[in-house]
């Protein structure tokens, strides 16, 4: 997984990764969403949610879309209960400015010993919850990132860089009221430089879409925007369409 994203980031410049949270629909919705949101170009599709997303709800909503769709399917674990053998890669994910060592370390020992027994494929990531950090920020006991200080974002990037996470995820929470600001998206690339800078929180359209993608993320998240669009693959294909252009722009 980690390799195909890596060769979608070299040819079009940026990817584009669809969040469903198992715990907001039935699996047969989630299905639906997945399905029009590959129809519009999207790359992967990511589950997690910080609350309730994990047990047989995820089980089986992983297992449908993996029996309906031909891209990834990406965990992205609130907890150990993130996890299932029904999904092609797990982000192996550290909230580094959390006040709670569960959310740094905890939950990944619980979860270690299960993932290295399917052998499933990880990648290790840095997840930066920066303000508003909405349920994440909440639940996660984040010290929110300030929008206004870049260079904080950045120095926690560089920690997860040089503790050899490959992956560095800048979070503003989902259905936040807008997306980080260009600046801090783009300090904390700078200092990344060729690691993997997934944005997500509050990108509802393309050139919100267009503005990340320029700023320097290498992946867009979008979630609450296409789990509300009347027509997800037209606004799947705006936002792929937006990222796109952004990065050539
Ligand atoms: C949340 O960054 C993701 O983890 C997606 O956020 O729901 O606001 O798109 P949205």
């Amino acid at each position: 997984v980690e390799e195909y994203l890596s060769e979608i980031i070299q040819k079009e410049g940026v990817a584009h990764v669809t969040l469903i949270d198992p715990a907001s629909q039935k699996p047969e919705e989630a299905v639906r969403l997945a399905t029009e949101a590959v129809a519009g170009g999207t790359n992967a599709i990511m589950l997690g949610g910080s609350t309730d997303a994990g047990g047989q709800l995820l089980d089986l909503t992983a297992k449908m879309i993996k029996e309906n769709v031909s891209v990834p399917i990406i965990l992205f674990p609130g907890s150990t209960s993130g996890f299932t053998t029904n999904a092609d890669c797990v982000l192996f994910m550290s909230l580094l400015n959390s006040r709670d060592p569960h959310y740094i370390v905890g939950n990944q020992m619980l979860g270690a010993l299960t993932l290295y027994k399917t052998g499933m494929e990880s990648i290790p990531m840095a997840y930066l919850v920066c303000e508003p950090g909405g349920t994440v920020g909440w639940v996660g006991d984040a010290k929110l990132l300030p929008r206004a200080k870049p260079e904080l974002a950045a120095a926690y990037a560089l920690t997860g860089k040089y503790y050899g996470m490959r992956y560095t995820y800048l979070e503003a929470g989902s259905g936040a009221d807008s997306p980080l600001p260009p600046e801090m998206i783009g300090t904390v690339k700078h200092v990344l430089k060729d690691s993997v800078l997934i944005v997500g929180g509050g990108i509802r359209d393309g050139k919100a879409a267009a503005i990340c993608a320029k700023a320097g993320a290498d992946i867009i998240v979008t979630g609450t925007a296409i789990e509300k669009a009347d027509d997800v693959k037209a606004l799947t294909a705006e936002i792929v369409m937006g990222a796109k252009m952004g990065k050539k722009a």
